[in-house]
């Protein structure tokens, strides 16, 4: 059965294959991290996040197959091994079922409860369909979550939306919220995965440098839970929003020297 609405040509993302743009391509994401297979490179220096401390007041939507919050193109994004800037578009999510396993990626097999996307664009590009014609035109930074024992104060904002996007379409402003809220503090940011892989829906255009940062985020049960009252497109509840791992292929994985 699907695990996407609609959006997602009613399939399940084993049957997008081919006929869905990259879909069926060699160079898909997401994947498994075999951590001791992955290569070091010195050229994976820290990032510069630039404006990640800015305060913006955004809309928090319920898109049919995720919870999707778009961002002022203020955010930039430096380093790390980039051979451009990046501006940050949107961030996303993916999890499981009530706090279960729903990371997209995993690491040596792992699959954490929740996984956060912030979708960059090459500076100079002004829309996302443009930025994805290039190769490397698109950068998404991957957050693993864990479970706590407290509730993360930074996340209460998002998880407070949530009862009020339950449907479809559903949209809630947001306080002011920045991006460094989302995410841990910089200094435990240095050590990444690196590779270039696809978009993780159709049409799975390969054109993402994923960034996969070790150092997890950390959310309550109670919290990472709450995102299991969304529902698809049909009433169904929006759990395991995750593709399956796919293939290698013979792609390297990097990882940062620290
Ligand atoms: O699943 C998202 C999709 O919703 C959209 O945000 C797309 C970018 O246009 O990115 C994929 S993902 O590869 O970041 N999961
Ligand atoms: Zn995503």
């Amino acid at each position: 059965q699907s695990q996407f609405s609609c959006d997602h040509q009613c399939k399940a993302p084993d049957q997008w294959n081919q006929a869905n743009g990259d879909c069926g391509g060699n160079y898909q994401s997401p994947i498994n991290i075999v951590t001791k297979k992955t290569v070091k490179d010195e050229r994976l220096t820290a990032f510069q996040f630039h404006n990640y401390q800015q305060l913006f007041r955004g809309t928090i939507k319920n898109n049919g197959h995720s919870v999707q919050v778009d961002v002022p193109h203020l955010s930039i994004i430096s380093g790390g091994g980039l051979t451009s800037s990046y501006k940050a578009v949107q961030f996303h999510l993916h999890w499981g079922k009530d706090g279960g396993p729903g990371s997209e990626h995993t690491i040596d097999g792992e699959q954490y409860p929740m996984e956060l996307h912030i979708v960059h664009m090459k500076h100079h590009y002004t829309d996302l369909a443009t930025a994805l014609a290039d190769p490397e035109g698109v950068a998404v930074l991957g957050f693993f979550y864990q479970h706590s024992n407290n509730r993360n104060q930074k996340y209460e904002p998002i998880v407070t939306a949530l009862s009020s996007i339950k449907a479809t379409n559903g949209n809630s402003s947001l306080p002011s919220i920045s991006l460094a809220q989302l995410i841990p503090p910089e200094k435990n940011l240095t050590s990444f995965y690196r590779y270039k892989g696809s978009l993780t829906t159709p049409k799975c255009t390969e054109s993402v440098v994923w960034t996969l940062f070790e150092s997890p985020v950390p959310l309550s049960a109670d919290q990472l839970r709450a995102f299991s009252q969304l529902k698809f497109h049909d009433g169904r509840p929006m759990v395991g929003t995750f593709r399956p791992v796919q293939p290698l292929n013979g792609r390297q994985v990097f990882h940062s020297g620290a």
